[in-house]
């Protein structure tokens, strides 16, 4: 999501952020190379927070984004980024590059 939402969406994330780091995280580690996800798969319990460490290993810029996670980030070339996310229910949850639409992946939780 661009524009209007991006502030909206920026505000959410970085409430989320503090909650998250109290408790314990599972930290999910994900690289971005060649314009994809690796893995593009990946799963973690439910109602425990989460942490993205995604490691963009490309020459430009990715924006991880995710709808029903409810974050995005730009990740500058050469640089990791860390997104929290809340504790979530079991379900099937998708992520993507924005700036790239063939770069998907999702994330189960159960
Ligand atoms: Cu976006």
């Amino acid at each position: 999501m661009k524009r209007l939402t991006l502030a909206a969406l920026c505000a959410i994330a970085t409430l989320q952020a503090a909650p998250s780091q109290a408790q314990q995280a599972t930290e999910i580690r994900l690289t971005y190379s060649n314009g994809q996800f690796q893995p593009s798969q990946v799963s973690a319990p439910a109602d425990k927070p989460l942490s993205f460490r995604v490691k963009n290993l490309d020459s430009k810029a990715m924006e991880f984004e995710s709808t029903s996670l409810r974050v995005e980030k730009v990740v500058a070339a050469g640089t990791e980024g860390v997104i929290n996310v809340r504790a979530l229910k079991p379900g099937r949850y998708e992520f993507y590059d924005d700036f790239n639409d063939k770069a998907r992946g999702a994330l189960t939780v159960q």
